[in-house]
């Protein structure tokens, strides 16, 4: 059976997002936009803000939760907050060596928080002069940096623009501890919203698309009281502005991919363009005490996963106040290069899995998740991406030999290990055609079998 576009979330809740919208017929200008989107399969998310200073402890006390909603957690007032500036002084950074990291990672977009939801902005504004040129002994205009080294080694780069939350200003959204709520009971706005998004938010994501050449995406996020219209006004900005820029799926109007939530991975394919922003650890932000890493072997059976489902995957480092990105996520982003370097093949403008069956199942005995729908149950022991003409196997655990290709109607033309190109032997029975893993298995992370076949397309 083949699965598309279901969306039935994997993890602690299973939520349908859109599920059941007839598809619409594609627009040829927004596919062409996409085209690169849809063939790099891997970005770096960078967090990096004033809350890389307290690192998830204000006053001698840990505040928990992810490092960059510190000032919202702590509830910390817009004067004691903003003095944080006058300490950021980041100066170990390094915008080559960032982009070097980004490409040892096998990772081909970057993706920085121009201005979080605290509302300091990390390039140099006409606009406010809370940025980091104008309000820190650091002054250098950070983004302008990491955008000159990106051009230099062809990387493509987007911002994250929190459009809707700016707790610096009273009409942004998010700021209930200085501003009071943004709304009413009755859903009335409290807040001069609108003249923040005129005046602040609106003239930012302006300068962004002038200053820093081509921007590969705008990523806004939390669409608080974003309407259609308000939305509208920021992807007319964008689309006049630079016509290439893509928009996330989080503006509050329809951007030109489909955003998961944090950290979420659906659970079926979908032939829509989309993207899974993820953490390497638990926060985005830096947090001096979070070093809940995920294991290279986990990362690379996220990242296969999400591309043989037809997705992104937008994974995330937090650097330090000094600008440094933290050694361990250096560590396992490398290590996770080196498998792509050998085996980027079955990821890099690689399609979704023709068939799906293998991705898991529901529970047979009815079982409920806690939101009340179908219990899914994942399987984790191989995931299949193609080419035309080629279909690659990712293996994570030895299967239970001989493995069975699923049936398809295309001539099976031979197989081989993609490490080494060491070929494999078929065995066909009664339409069956099976193969054995090459044993030991080479690799400990994963080990691809490329398959190919006759034509372009599988045919089942
Ligand atoms: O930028 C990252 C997050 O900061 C941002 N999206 C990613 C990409 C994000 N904004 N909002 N959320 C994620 C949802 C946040 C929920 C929580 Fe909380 C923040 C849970 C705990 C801290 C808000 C404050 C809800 C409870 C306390």
């Amino acid at each position: 059976m083949r699965r598309v576009a279901s969306w039935i979330l994997v993890g602690a809740s299973l939520v349908t997002i859109g599920a059941t919208q007839a598809p619409k017929s594609p627009d040829p200008v927004k596919e062409k936009r996409l085209e690169w989107f849809r063939d790099v399969k891997y970005g770096m998310f960078i967090h990096w803000g004033l809350y890389a200073i307290p690192a998830g402890e204000w006053n001698g006390k840990r505040s928990l939760g992810l490092g960059e909603w510190i000032m919202n957690r702590a509830q910390i007032p817009v004067k004691e907050y903003e003095k944080l500036a006058t300490k950021f002084n980041p100066v170990k950074f390094n915008a080559d060596d960032w982009v070097q990291l980004a490409h040892d990672a096998g990772m081909k977009y970057i993706v920085i928080t121009s201005k979080h939801h605290d509302g300091f902005a990390m390039f140099k504004s006409k606009v406010s002069p809370y940025n980091i040129v104008d309000a820190t002994p650091f002054k250098r205009d950070v983004l302008k940096e990491l955008a000159d080294a990106c051009a230099k080694r062809n990387m493509r780069l987007g911002f994250y623009y929190s459009q809707s939350q700016d707790w610096h200003e009273p009409g942004g959204a998010g700021n209930t501890w200085d501003f009071g709520p943004d709304q009413g009971p009755d859903q009335k706005e409290l807040k001069p919203y609108d003249k923040y998004l005129r005046e602040k938010a609106e003239p930012q994501v302006r300068e962004l698309l002038t200053g820093y050449g081509p921007i590969a995406l705008i990523w806004f996020d939390t669409p608080r009281m974003m309407t259609p219209e308000r939305g509208q006004r920021f992807a007319d900005i964008v689309r006049s502005m630079q016509p290439n820029t893509l928009i996330d799926g989080r503006l509050g109007t329809e951007g030109d991919y489909r955003s998961t939530g944090d950290n979420v991975i659906p659970a079926e394919s979908s032939t829509e363009a989309w993207e899974t922003p993820a953490t390497i650890n638990d926060t985005w932000g830096f947090r001096a005490d979070d070093t809940n890493w995920k294991s290279p072997g986990q990362i690379t059976f996220k990242l296969i996963d999400i591309v043989s489902k037809g997705g992104n995957y937008l994974l995330n480092v937090g650097p330090t106040a000094e600008g440094v990105i933290p050694q361990p996520s250096q560590d396992i982003l490398r290590t996770v290069g080196r498998w792509l370097k050998v085996n980027g093949d079955a990821v890099y403008g690689a399609q979704h899995s023709p068939f799906g069956d293998e991705l898991g199942e529901y529970s047979a005995r009815g079982a409920k998740d806690v939101r009340g729908q179908k219990l899914f149950l994942p399987q984790t022991e191989w995931r299949v991406t193609t080419k035309p003409g080629k279909l690659y196997f990712t293996f994570f655990s030895e299967p239970r030999t001989p493995f069975e290709i699923p049936a398809i109607k295309n001539r099976i033309r031979g197989a081989y290990r993609l490490a080494d190109h060491a070929p494999l032997e078929l065995k066909t029975e009664s339409g069956k055609t099976t193969f054995n893993m090459p044993r030991p298995m080479l690799d400990p992370m994963a080990t691809v079998v490329v398959v190919e076949f006759e034509g372009e397309r599988i045919e089942r």
